[in-house]
């Protein structure tokens, strides 16, 4: 995969992990944003293994007319064990697109990391992006996900990063050291 977004944000590490991985108005203004609708979230829950977990299910609205126009989606949320401590959060995101061509064959992997920096920084990086196969599809059909799939993580990479500017912009405005 390639790496999106790695950038020192003056927001604390724990509200960066608020702002992106809770159920908050950062989150709502970005689905509301990108026409992502009818969201519904599970509570954070501890695993066997000690990690978190977590389960999103939303509509996505789609503007390639070859893929169609919306498809439900399910996103798979995992917060590792000893990495959601206020220093590192690691938290891996599974993204299923349940009603596009060819959505039995593959899925989204994403990884994402926020270090802590000093009381009021932190750095997010998004580390990790795959488009992974569940069974091989012919050539030409692999070739047409993965072009589709890498062009709208990428539009929606920088809006993100666009839209944490924002916050950040909010957040320090007054605050002596911004
Ligand atoms: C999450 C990856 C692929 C999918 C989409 C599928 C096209 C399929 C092409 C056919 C529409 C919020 C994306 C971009 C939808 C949005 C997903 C988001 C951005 C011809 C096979 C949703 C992060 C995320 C991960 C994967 C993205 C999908 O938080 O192209």
């Amino acid at each position: 995969g390639r790496v999106f977004v790695n950038r020192v944000f003056h927001i604390s590490a724990e509200k960066m992990f608020e702002l992106l991985f809770t159920d908050s108005p950062f989150v709502q203004r970005l689905m509301d944003a990108r026409k992502i609708t009818g969201c519904t979230t599970t509570p954070w829950q501890k695993d066997g293994s000690g990690s978190m977990k977590r389960t999103l299910s939303y509509t996505i609205t789609i503007t390639n007319p070859l893929v169609g126009k919306s498809s439900r989606a399910t996103e798979i949320q995992i917060l590792y064990k000893d990495m959601h401590d206020g220093q590192h959060y690691m938290l891996d995101s599974e993204v299923y697109t349940h009603d596009v061509p060819y959505h039995d064959y593959f899925y989204t992997h994403n990884r994402y990391y926020i270090t802590h920096n000093s009381k009021r920084k932190c750095r997010l990086r998004w580390i990790y992006t795959d488009v992974k196969y569940k069974k091989q599809p012919w050539g030409l059909a692999k070739s047409f996900i993965t072009k589709n799939s890498w062009s709208g993580l990428e539009e929606y990479f920088r809006h993100l990063e666009a839209e944490l500017l924002e916050e950040e912009a909010e957040l320090t405005q007054g605050l002596g050291d911004a």
